[in-house]
């Protein structure tokens, strides 16, 4: 019996393991749905359970970033990973709880009950995808054939390797089994004939999948990358806007300590958060924009018409709110679009309505009040970054930006906006999430240069440097601490923008030995920010505390 569970047990794996493969190149090559993501991300949106996931992403993360990644590029593959090792640990399962069923029962048949056990699944995962993907019926029948039918051809081999491997020796095995042993009355039990079948069954078995695996998941690879590129392409061929030479600081004396950070993030190198294993694809032709509810004239954008409107160009950090101390979960880039303002005038907001419901592709929402429009025409709706169309990863083709807000209240692939009386509690703040979400203070030392020592005045200077970001409030001043001695002013580059970091650099005497450095800013209007560590996160409003660096010099 326990042999028959882990011979289940491994045949479900290997069979499902082909099937992600499959899937996977299905999905580059025909745009067909990638099933364990579509699963992952469906179990993420169901509020009771979304803790779970976030705890399994959050573990994940931690092993990664414990091993050298970066946070930033860790999130998603540690998402990935867990939705398709959901796949396997589910197939490995149906595996060992099929044979071992069947196993009981002497004369049940595998292929029944492997096409029962790929109904079982089969049927709920179609479902899950439609419910997600929202395919019209074309999608709908192309999708349906498409997931049935790999389920069934995965629950076939099931029922056919249990024929094989699985069931209990035949009458003409056991014979032949009795004729090797008496023929041998050998001391320790030979293997039968019947096992060495099995064996080189499961082996074969174990081959067929293994090459569909690495056919299918290296098809896939190439496709997708040859696409992505494409993509670009086209995307940069399209852009109708452009970056500008200069930057708008690029006057300014201050030269960055050497290993800070870009002050500009290069766009692939921007952070990526959302609830979505893969970016919503959108096509931009049929995308439209409802706004409607309280105003005078409800409307349906076009892409086109966005863009026809007066533009405006902002330089941006954005972070989220998730982002530890010194994490790069923040970045900055050119954000460009038409001010909300500038759009709401044309539809006549009408009287008593007092915020936008705001939806997107990928059933993420949020509320933001007209309050906020109204006295900052900065609220923007945005389909332009770093001079290009929005990528699809980071919203294409609209989305939304309101300073000071973390990334949690500033919806990527807006589709409806409603004007209404009454506000919808966003995605996560209904989770438990901060419900403003205004940025908090925070400042990091990017760099401790010591490599790159400064001579100045007979001195020894250690060029020392990092950023701080006080969301749209301004940076006064920032300063930074040795060891316990007295806080000193750190100088200030001027920033991209009013609303994104600020770099700061501050050149310290030098002194061999090792030491803790110290960072803090303070706001526009003078707020020191806050020192005292907190953990962070959305439910606590984003980490705050001082960013501390020991380095040996
Ligand atoms: N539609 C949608 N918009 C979204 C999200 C999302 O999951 N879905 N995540 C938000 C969060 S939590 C953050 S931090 C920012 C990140 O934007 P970026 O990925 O472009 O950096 O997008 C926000 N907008
Ligand atoms: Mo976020």
């Amino acid at each position: 019996m326990k042999r028959a569970i882990l011979i289940g047990a491994f045949v479900g794996l290997s069979l499902s393991i082909a099937l992600s493969a499959v899937f996977y190149l299905a999905a580059q090559v025909f745009d067909l749905p990638f099933i364990p993501f579509d699963v992952l991300d469906w179990f993420a949106r169901i509020e009771q359970l979304g803790g779970a996931i976030t705890f399994g992403i959050d573990t994940l993360i931690a092993i990664i970033t414990a091993f050298g990644g970066q946070l930033s590029t860790a999130a998603k593959p540690a998402e990935q990973i867990m939705a398709v090792s959901g796949l396997l640990v589910t197939g490995a399962a149906a595996g060992a709880a099929m044979f071992a069923v069947l196993r009981r029962r002497a004369e049940a048949s595998g292929a029944r009950a492997g096409l029962l056990v790929s109904a079982v699944l089969g049927v709920p995962v179609t479902l899950i995808s439609h419910s997600l993907n929202q395919p019209d019926v074309m999608g709908l029948i192309i999708n349906t054939a498409w997931i049935l039918g790999a389920f069934l051809v995965w629950g076939a081999g099931l029922g056919w390797a249990y024929e094989k491997a699985g069931a209990p020796a035949t009458r003409d095995v056991s014979e032949a089994e009795t004729q090797v042993t008496s023929e041998m009355p050998a001391e320790k039990p030979r293997p039968t004939v019947e096992m060495i079948d099995r064996r080189s069954f499961l082996i074969r078995l174990g081959g067929a999948t293994a090459v569909i695996t690495v056919v299918g998941a290296g098809l896939g690879a190439l496709v997708a990358s040859e696409r992505a590129r494409l993509r670009r392409q086209l995307l940069a061929e399209a852009a109708g806007v452009t970056l500008p030479e200069n930057l708008p600081n690029a006057d300014d004396p201050l030269i960055p300590a050497p290993g800070t950070r870009p002050e500009y993030t290069p766009l692939e190198d921007h952070y990526r958060i959302d609830i979505n294993a893969l970016p919503r694809e959108i096509d931009g032709e049929t995308w439209r924009l409802n706004i409607t509810g309280m105003v005078d004239k409800p409307v349906s954008l076009t892409l086109d018409t966005i863009r026809a409107y007066p533009s405006m160009d902002q330089y941006i950090t954005l972070a989220c709110i998730s982002n530890p101390i010194a994490g790069d979960l923040i970045s900055t880039t050119r954000w460009t679009g038409v001010s909300l303002q500038r759009v709401l005038a044309d539809l006549g907001v009408q009287d008593g309505a007092r915020v936008l419901n705001i939806r997107s592709a990928d059933g993420f929402h949020e509320a933001v009040s007209l309050d906020i429009i109204n006295r900052d025409e900065r609220v923007m709706l945005t389909y332009a970054w770093d001079g290009q169309p929005l990528l699809s990863e980071h919203g294409f083709p609209l989305r939304i930006y309101i300073p000071d807000r973390y990334g949690m209240k500033q919806p990527k692939w807006i589709t409806d906006i409603e004007v209404s009386d009454i506000e919808q509690e966003g995605y996560w703040v209904r989770r438990g999430w901060d419900p403003v979400a205004q940025m908090l203070a925070t400042s990091v030392i990017d760099t401790v240069a010591a490599e790159s020592l400064v001579e100045e005045g007979g001195q020894t200077l250690v060029p020392i440097g990092g950023i701080a970001h006080t969301g749209a409030r301004g940076v006064s001043k920032v300063e930074v601490q040795v060891d316990d001695g007295e806080w000193v002013e750190a100088a200030l580059r001027a920033p991209l923008s009013e609303t994104t970091w600020v770099i700061w650099r501050y050149d310290w005497p030098f002194a061999e030995g090792r030491h803790t450095f110290r960072v803090r800013c303070y706001e526009g209007d003078g707020t020191l920010q806050l020192e005292t560590r907190q953990g962070g996160g959305g439910r606590l409003g984003g980490a705050v505390g001082i960013h501390t660096r020991r380095e040996t010099v």
